[in-house]
């Protein structure tokens, strides 16, 4: 790939919002990307396979739970520098963000949420530090937009349960050392549980073959017959609310990751548009090419916008689960279409590996997808509106 030559556009001065302490983080992990991602990401893509060797790093940059207290390894930050460590991975690309965020928001936070103290001591400080890395169980091969349908179970044997099942398209499920669980135990009720990599009749096989994210390890967790203590079990928490209040953590930092790959891709686009020549003059100065970069540029300010103000609102606990949903659905649709308008401003170009507007475009189609697809988030800010579920 190109060498990094990033400047991140900031047409509002929405810098201006944030704190010194938040412009630090994002600053140190802006830099990190540019040191470490973007020179080892087009092969890791071309390749399919998740470098491992950037998990140190992402937890000295604070992308293990940021937002976990301290006693329990976290970083104990508040939810803007959550969103921009998010930006900042995504900008790089679109499977790094994935894994802090399934780590931080899916694995981490429920822990932290609905865990026994027991369950903090033992799994927090490993997580934040990266030496366990988690993934998380939700999608199962027939219930994805419908999980309250899950069939995964688990049966009460006195001093464990037995777990049967699967999961399916589950984020670092290949090299997971934990995953956290959702599975209805006898009465229906949908509980939430540490499986520990190495338990009898547990496995993960790899999804592959993918055209997107190919930098992120997919997989499937198979459930046979593994005895779960008791102690592993989530003891606050019951219903679907277990698992979709985690959601609500990971679909916020991605609207603020859907920002980071946007900026990548516009920015790549102008430079690019200043330099190339047709026609005796740079392609810039067509009136063609400034539409769609004032179109751009104008999208991203609106998003950064809008998921700041987010951010605030998470801040104060005030944000609701529909304005995440907003956020998460708005910035994944400007960066899908700020990802195409920039790879037809590089022509031929756009579509090789020296550029990482391509690689953003496939990564995006995942990011639309998972978290809750484009039309499941519209149906709820429907919802909310209305007062009516058209789910069902
Ligand atoms: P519904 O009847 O509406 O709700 C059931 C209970 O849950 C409560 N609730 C929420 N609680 C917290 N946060 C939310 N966002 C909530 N939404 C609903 C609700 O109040 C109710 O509570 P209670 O106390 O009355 O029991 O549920 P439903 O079955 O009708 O489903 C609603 C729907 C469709 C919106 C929901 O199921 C949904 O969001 N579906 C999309 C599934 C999804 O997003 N899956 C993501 C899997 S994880 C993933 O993709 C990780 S990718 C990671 C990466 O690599 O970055
Ligand atoms: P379906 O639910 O079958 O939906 C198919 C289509 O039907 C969509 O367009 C959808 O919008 C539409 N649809 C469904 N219901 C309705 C309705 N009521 N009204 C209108 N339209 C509807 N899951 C995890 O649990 N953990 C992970 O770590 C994880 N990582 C992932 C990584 C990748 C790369 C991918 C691609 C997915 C991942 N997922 C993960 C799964 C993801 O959350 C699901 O793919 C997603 O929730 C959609 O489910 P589905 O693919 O089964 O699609």
């Amino acid at each position: 790939m190109a060498s990094d030559k990033f400047q991140a556009p900031d047409y509002y001065l929405v810098d201006e919002l944030l704190t010194d302490e938040q412009k630090l983080i994002r600053n140190s992990a802006r830099e990190w990307v540019k040191r470490e991602v973007s020179p080892v990401i087009e092969d890791a893509c071309q390749k399919a396979v998740f470098p491992k060797q950037l998990l140190k790093g992402l937890a000295e940059i604070g992308g293990f739970g940021p937002y976990i207290p301290a006693q329990y390894g976290g970083a104990g930050l508040d939810q803007i520098s959550y969103g921009l460590i998010m930006q900042e991975l995504e900008r790089g690309d679109s499977g790094i963000r994935s894994t802090a965020s399934v780590q931080s928001s899916l694995v981490m936070f429920p822990i932290y949420k609905f865990g026994s103290e027991e369950q903090k001591k033992k799994y927090l400080p490993q997580l934040a530090s990266g030496s366990f890395m988690g993934c998380f169980g939700l999608t199962e091969p027939d219930h994805g937009s419908n999980p309250s349908g899950m069939i995964s179970n688990i049966k009460d044997k006195g001093d464990h349960y037995l777990l049967n099942g699967a999961k399916m398209w589950i984020s670092n499920a290949p090299f997971a050392d934990i995953a956290v669980v959702w599975a209805k135990d006898e009465n229906g009720d949908i509980r939430g549980m540490v499986v520990e990599r190495g338990m009898q009749g547990f496995s993960t096989p790899e999804t592959h073959n993918k055209w997107s994210l190919r930098a992120s390890a997919t997989g499937e967790l198979i459930f046979q017959n593994v005895k779960i203590p008791k102690e592993n079990v989530f003891p606050n928490i019951k219903g679907l609310k277990g698992p979709l209040s985690c959601l609500n953590s990971a679909r916020y930092g991605i609207s603020w990751g859907a920002i980071g790959a946007a900026m990548d891709c516009y920015d790549t686009a102008l430079r690019y548009s200043k330099e190339r020549i047709q026609f005796g003059k740079p392609i810039a100065s067509f009136q063609l090419t400034q539409k769609k970069l004032a179109e751009m540029i104008t999208e991203i300010t609106k998003a950064q916008l809008l998921s700041w103000r987010l951010g605030v609102l998470k801040n104060e606990d005030r944000a609701t689960p529909a304005q995440i949903s907003m956020a998460k659905r708005n910035n994944i649709e400007m960066a899908m279409k700020i990802a195409r308008e920039a790879r037809q401003i590089l022509g031929a170009m756009g579509i090789t590996g020296e550029y990482s507007i391509m690689r953003h475009m496939m990564n995006l189609e995942s990011v639309v997808t998972y978290e809750g697809t484009h039309d499941i988030h519209l149906l709820i800010t429907g919802m909310d509106v209305t007062g009516i579920n058209a789910f069902s």
